[in-house]
């Protein structure tokens, strides 16, 4: 029997802290403690909310691998800025597209989702289509209004919910991740999303930049080069950051909510995990 958790913790109209994961019954009680003990101990202050929900699963989770990681070697932000635009553009997204996010992680994107931008194009594409727009056959989903708190943009973004990794799945993600030094838990967090949504083919690229004011490195994400994670993405202790999907435009919207969702998700097969390569390498090995 599984559970599916989610955490949402949140100050006024803002999004604070969040978190989500799939578990077995046993470990239901401690992991709502952990999610607890985040919200309350977050760098942004005390919430004024925090929402913790348990649903029991009624389907088998989709069983999916990790993308495969590995860290660009950049040493400022503006290397880091300009890995983004290089690994964005050679997985296909247009010059217009990487912008727009890029401007949009930058000033912060104030929401608890993700934001969706026509890869090919580069307009935002409304995660909740308004009346009026061809999209509004596809309103019907339920999921699509649910209320998010804190997510006064909540038209324009998708929180990816109801993923998580097994048990032994994570010996191996953090044991291989180890093996290069890596041990903060958001890397883990943050492989579980980006392989959901990887999992998804209308789905291009993803970029990623972490709200938390210390935390500085974030990622780009594609089915093609794996999950590449850029240090120095933002200055230490800016308050901006943010997600944004590159969306094929053939996507079908209701398709795409109902998987980021609604579809249980988990990972147990690891990607390889390589440690510091620079750019050029990063880019040619996709290529052999
Ligand atoms: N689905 C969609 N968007 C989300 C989700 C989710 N489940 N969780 C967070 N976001 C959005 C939201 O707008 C947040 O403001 C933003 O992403 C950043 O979230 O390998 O910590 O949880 O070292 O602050 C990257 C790790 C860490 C890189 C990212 O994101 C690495 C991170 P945060
Ligand atoms: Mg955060």
């Amino acid at each position: 029997m599984l559970f599916s958790i989610r955490m949402r913790a949140s100050q006024g109209l803002s999004h604070v802290s969040g978190g989500e994961g799939i578990y077995g019954r046993d470990n239901v009680q401690e992991e709502c403690c952990r999610l607890l003990n985040r919200a309350l101990g977050h760098e942004r202050g005390v919430p004024d909310s925090v929402n913790i929900s348990i649903e029991k699963l009624s389907a088998r989770p989709l069983t999916i691998s990790s993308l495969p990681v590995v860290t660009c070697r950049v040493n400022d932000p503006v290397e880091a800025e300009c890995a983004v635009g290089r690994i964005l553009k050679h997985v296909g997204i247009c010059d217009e597209a990487i912008a727009k996010a890029v401007e949009m992680v930058k000033g912060g994107t104030g929401v608890a989702g993700a934001l969706l931008v026509d890869a090919f194009c580069g307009t935002m594409i409304p995660a909740l289509p308004v009346a009026r727009t061809e999209l509004a056959t596809e309103s019907t989903d339920e999921a699509l209004h649910e209320a998010v708190a804190g997510d006064f943009k909540r038209d324009f973004n998708v929180r990816v919910s109801r993923f998580g990794i097994t048990p032994g799945g994570k010996v191996r993600l953090s044991q291989a991740l180890r093996d290069v030094g890596l041990t903060h838990f958001r890397v883990i967090e943050a492989l579980q999303v980006a392989s959901k949504a990887a999992g998804f083919p209308f789905v291009e690229a993803e970029l990623c930049v972490s709200d938390d004011l210390n935390y500085t490195t974030g990622y780009v994400a594609s089915r093609r080069l794996g999950y590449v994670r850029i240090p120095h993405i933002k200055a230490e202790g800016s308050p901006s950051g943010g997600r944004v999907f590159f969306l094929n435009p053939a996507v079908k919207l209701s398709h795409l909510m109902e998987y980021m969702k609604k579809t249980p998700v988990i990972i147990d097969e690891i990607g390889r995990i390589k440690g510091v390569k620079p750019l050029e390498e990063i880019l040619c090995t996709a290529d052999s």
